[in-house]
This record gives C-alpha cells, sequence and structure tokens, in this order.
C-alpha cells in the first residue's frame, strides 16, 4: 500500500457513480469519497489564483516532481496507467481554422478524409483496443458542432461501445444542451473538448469560434450529467504564463474534469505551426506536474506528441502524475508509438494496466 490514496477506478472499491447499468441512461458524475468519507470533490481546490500556478511552474524541477508525486499517491495507484483508444469516425473536411490541426479544410495535409464510419468498422477496431488493454474507446469526428442527424448517428455506436465494457468518449465539436442531453441518454461516459490553451492566446490559434463557445458545451455537457475531457495543448508558440492560465481555467471549474489530456503539439506538415519551434520537453513535463497538482483526482493525459519522446521524458511524465495515455498506433490522423513499444516501456517501469470490465 502507498499510505491513503483514492483511486479513481471501479475496482478499487471507491465509490464511482460514473459506472451505471447498461441497460437505461446512466448518471455519470464521479463522486468520489476519500477513506474518512469526505466527498474528495470537497476537497479539491477550485480557486486558484494565477501568482499560485505560476510559482509551482517555477519551483526547481526536481521540488515540482516531488510534490506532484507525493499528490498523485494520495489519489492514485502510482503504477498504475489507464489507456484510452482513439478512433477517427470521420476525418478531414472541418470548417474550423485550428491552426495545429491536419482536419482543417483551411490548410493542404493531404489528411486522408473519409466520411462517417460505419458501425462495425467502429466495433472492430474497439474490441480490438479492448484486446490491446484500452479500457476507453475515443470517438473523434471532424465536425464544427454536429447536426441532430449526426447525433443520432452517434447513438448505436457509443451503445455498442459500451456493451464491450469499455468507457466511451466521444469529441464532436460544439454541442447544444439538448445534444448533450441526447449524448448521455445514449449512455455516454465522457466528452472531450479541449480549452486548448489560455483564454489570452486562443485568439491566435483559432478565429473560428471563441472560447466562451467552448466554455459554453462544456457546460452542456456537465449539465447532461456526462463526464468532462478537457485538456490542451502545450508548444504551440505560448508563454508559460499562457500555460498556467489555460490550468487554471481548467482547476478553478466548478467541478474539475474528470480527464484532463495535455497534448504536446504534433506539428504537421500543411498546418501553420508546422514551423513553430520545438517546446523544450522539460516545461512539457513541468505542465504535467502542475496538472496534477491543481486536478489531483483527475485522470491526467499524457496525450499527442508521445512519438517524439524519449522513453526517459515519457517515464518523468508517469513520475510527474499522468496516469494515463492514448494507446494504439494511430491518434486521430498521426502515428502514435507502436503497442509494443508502450508495452515494453510499462515493463520497464512496471506499470500495470486498468482492465475493463
Ligand atoms: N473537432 C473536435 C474539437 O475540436 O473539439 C474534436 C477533435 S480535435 C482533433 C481534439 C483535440 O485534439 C484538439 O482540441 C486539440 O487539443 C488536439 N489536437 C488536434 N490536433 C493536434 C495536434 N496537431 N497536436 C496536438 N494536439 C492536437
Ligand atoms: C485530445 O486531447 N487529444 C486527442 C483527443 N483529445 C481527441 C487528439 C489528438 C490529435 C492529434 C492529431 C491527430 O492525430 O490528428
Ligand atoms: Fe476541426 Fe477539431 Fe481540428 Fe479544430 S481541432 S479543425 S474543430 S477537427
Amino acid at each position: 500500500m502507498y499510505g491513503a490514496y483514492y483511486r479513481v477506478a471501479p475496482k478499487n472499491g471507491y465509490n464511482l457513480s460514473c459506472f451505471g447499468s447498461r441497460e437505461g441512461p446512466r448518471r455519470k458524475l464521479v463522486t468520489l469519497q476519500t477513506a474518512n468519507e469526505t466527498p474528495v470533490n470537497d476537497a479539491l481546490v477550485h480557486n486558484w489564483p494565477l501568482t499560485d500556478v505560476l510559482d509551482l511552474f517555477n519551483l526547481p524541477f526536481n521540488e515540482l516532481m516531488f510534490r506532484a508525486q507525493t499528490i498523485h499517491r494520495q489519489f492514485h495507484d502510482p503504477n498504475e496507467v489507464q489507456i484510452a483508444t482513439l478512433l477517427s469516425v470521420k476525418t478531414g473536411g472541418c470548417p474550423e481554422d485550428c491552426k495545429y490541426c491536419p482536419q482543417s479544410v483551411h490548410y493542404d495535409t493531404g489528411v486522408d478524409t473519409h466520411a462517417l464510419l460505419d458501425i462495425s468498422e467502429v466495433v472492430t477496431a474497439a474490441k480490438s483496443a479492448k484486446e490491446q488493454g484500452a479500457t476507453r474507446f475515443c470517438m473523434g469526428a471532424a465536425w464544427r458542432s454536429p447536426t441532430e442527424r449526426q447525433v443520432e448517428q452517434m447513438v448505436p455506436m457509443i451503445e455498442a461501445v459500451g456493451e464491450l465494457g469499455m468507457e466511451t468518449c466521444v469529441t464532436l465539436g460544439m454541442l447544444s444542451d439538448k445534444q448533450a442531453g441526447r449524448l448521455a441518454e445514449a449512455g455516454l461516459d465522457y466528452y472531450n473538448h479541449n480549452l486548448d490553451t489560455s483564454p489570452e492566446f486562443y485568439s491566435q490559434i483559432i478565429s473560428t469560434r471563441t472560447y466562451q463557445d467552448r466554455l459554453d458545451t462544456l457546460g452542456n455537457v456537465r449539465d447532461a450529467g456526462i463526464n468532462v475531457c478537457c485538456g490542451g495543448i502545450v508548444g504551440l508558440g505560448e508563454s508559460r504564463a499562457d500555460r498556467a492560465k489555460l490550468l487554471a481555467e481548467l482547476a478553478n471549474m466548478p467541478q474539475h474534469p474528470e480527464s484532463v489530456p495535455i497534448n504536446m503539439l504534433v506539428r504537421v506538415e500543411g498546418t501553420p505551426l508546422e514551423v513553430e519551434e520545438e517546446l523544450d520537453i522539460f516545461e512539457f513535463i513541468r505542465s504535467v506536474a502542475v496538472a496534477r497538482i491543481m486536478m489531483p483526482a483527475s485522470w491526467v493525459r499524457l496525450s499527442a506528441g508521445r512519438t517524439e519522446m524519449t522513453r526517459e521524458a515519457q517515464s518523468l511524465c508517469f513520475l510527474a502524475g499522468a496516469n494515463s495515455i492514448f494507446g494504439g498506433e494511430r491518434l486521430l490522423t498521426t502515428p502514435n508509438p507502436e503497442e509494443d513499444a508502450d508495452k515494453a516501456l510499462f515493463e520497464t517501469l512496471g506499470i500495470t494496466t486498468y482492465a475493463s470490465s
């Protein structure tokens, strides 16, 4: 045992109301309970001043890592990592102009555009992800915001993946409250919608929708009772203050996102950020550590960008408190490390992965 830590996985016996019956609509908001029965959510901080966040970023590296690891152990098993697998169910042709994204119609990236996949292809991919140890399956569609029909098309996919005993996640762009309600009814566990960066830097990256649009969608998802998966990208050319502001936006929400993906920019040829200077990996690791300290009970996911990271860098991310990765050899449109390489790294580190129900 590692002392009094509170784990965020169903098998560990903590009170998680997010895993309901597959038979009907589920209410899935995570309500963790600590050993002395204080709800963990009551013990979390939601009013981080920016100066405190910057103080964390400015700590000596070893001190920051120690603090992040100490908090990590109070909430999670430090040797367990969750695997989530992505599938792009509708690729390319997105009308938004996110400067990092290979799927935007505004840039010529040569992405292999395709219409919505057939449900059988989705189920085959989900089964194979499960066999490879994934417990969560995340389906992404390059839409600005889905139509009602598109939401309806997602429903059987969500149900079918849920029936495999995997957690379901979708990322479909902006959602109305009604659409979020429909997805909740379908049994969706998580909705991914990232803030990406600070409110101040945002307009340098995306002009076709606002920060407030994103917050509105996140509010609709939260109100519908779906767990929130929300994080950002580092390495877009933002400052350390922007990274701190992004994390403050996330942690100062009334409820922390249950999942926080931290992406390192993948500099895709044809996008405006193709030529962006590479961010020092230690700054990425610091961002993971600060996210862990600020949102102790959440899954902090070491997300895009792992193909460019050494094994040692990834290991430091786990030490900094990352407890989830995207597995599988593809993210949405770009490569991810080979499954064998991930397995070998986990074996070297003595890391085990959570099992599906
Ligand atoms: N269209 C939906 C949306 O924007 O919410 C969902 C898909 S979008 C690809 C999901 C997230 O992936 C983005 O918000 C961004 O954080 C991340 N992402 C996209 N392209 C990336 C890249 N080149 N490098 C790192 N992260 C990226
Ligand atoms: C997230 O934060 N990262 C994932 C997932 N949520 C949908 C997407 C990463 C995409 C990287 C670029 C690509 O493969 O197209
Ligand atoms: Fe479209 Fe999402 Fe890519 Fe932006 S990140 S261009 S919204 S697919």
